[in-house]
């Protein structure tokens, strides 16, 4: 029995050695020390010998066992991690591949040229208000000394939502719900988006306006002169030539056109400028008292001066754009630009 042991051990090692697979070394434990294995066998056979030999065929017997599932055990091991070796040899990880660029977002120019109008008058203590795009044509027009039969009025000119509700046609109305709700002194710009019914190389029915409102006891037209020759220097370059021009607004009285000297052929005649050396750049006034009495305020105490301007204009000055669609395209070539 014992000469049988050692037989049994030198097959099952033999064995264990020509295997490779997990499901071999599997097999082998199973044929060997499974319930109805060789050397299970053998173990419950210990009963049948002598008192006097079974003590040292069941240590024997029990070593076997122990070298056996050591073996297998170990060679098991080792396949896991080999596995797990092989694994990491087959991932193959490119290190000097150039990584992926982060994408940033650029501001839309007129977003841009938006907010550096309304940081120059925050500088100024002008404030920032707003209000809503559709808007009573009582503050779009009635309020603002715009008469019934005025063309603006027209369907042809303004999106209109019923007789009395409009797309605002400028910000204007902002101002108007501000002097309403405050008395002077009163400093506000209301940049936003503003509606009419126009399409062309140089109108979208949407576009961009900024206004601004300045209103206290004693203000001049010498005041409006100081404050948007001082905006539009620190927005076209220092050495900017302005002009005052006559003009007409329902609004205010009296009203004044601002040209700047051509940016681009510097006064001497291009096309932008239609061969007139100038470009208009915005529109102004001192407040029609007309308006202060819609509002409540004193013309007789109160003065002021107003003034709008549209952003898309400015930023096409101030970049040399020709074609204000650009801005409303989402093309990223261009968008990017800026
Ligand atoms: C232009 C002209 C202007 C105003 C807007 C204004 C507002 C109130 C009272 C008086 Cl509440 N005036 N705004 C004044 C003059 C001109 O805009 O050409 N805009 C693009």
């Amino acid at each position: 029995m014992r000469k049988g042991l050692e037989t049994l051990k030198r097959q099952a090692l033999d064995e264990i050695a020509g295997a490779h697979t997990g499901e071999e070394f599997l097999a082998i434990k199973t044929r060997y020390l499974g319930r109805k294995g060789l050397l299970t066998d053998i173990l419950r056979a210990l009963k049948d010998v002598s008192s006097d030999d079974r003590p040292l065929l069941g240590r024997i017997s029990n070593e076997i066992k122990e070298a056996i599932s050591a073996e297998i055990d170990g060679a098991l091991a080792r396949l896991d991690a080999e596995g797990a070796s092989d694994a990491l040899l087959r991932e193959r990880i490119d290190v000097t591949l150039p990584g992926r660029a982060v994408r940033y977002g650029t501001i839309h120019p007129i977003t841009r040229v938006m907010g550096e109008i309304c940081e120059i008058f925050s500088q100024l203590g002008f404030v920032v208000a707003e209000g809503p795009e559709v808007e009573l044509d009582y503050y779009n027009f009635e309020a603002l000394n715009i008469p019934r039969d005025h063309p603006a009025r027209d369907m042809q000119d303004t999106f209109y939502i019923s007789d009395s509700v409009v797309l605002r046609t400028h910000t204007s109305p902002v101002q108007v719900r501000t002097m309403e709700k405050q008395r002077p002194p009163v400093r506000i710009i209301s940049p936003g988006k503003v509606y009419r019914p126009d399409s062309d190389v140089s109108h979208t029915p949407m576009f961009h306006q900024v206004e601004g409102l300045l209103v206290d006891r004693g203000i001049t037209f010498g005041d409006l002169k100081g404050v948007l020759t001082y905006f539009l220097r620190r927005m076209f370059g220092e050495e900017t030539v302005l002009r005052f021009r006559p003009s007409f607004f329902p609004f205010t009285e009296p009203s004044a056109e601002v040209d700047i000297r051509c940016v681009m052929c510097g006064g001497s005649g291009c096309r932008v400028c239609k061969q007139s050396g100038w470009l208009e750049v915005l529109g102004s006034g001192m407040v029609d008292p007309e308006v202060f009495k819609v509002v409540g305020y004193d013309p007789e105490e109160y003065t002021g001066f107003a003034f709008g301007l549209g952003v898309e204009r400015i930023t096409m000055l101030k970049y040399g754009i020709s074609d204000i669609r650009l801005f409303f395209e989402n093309d990223l070539r261009f968008l990017t630009q800026f």
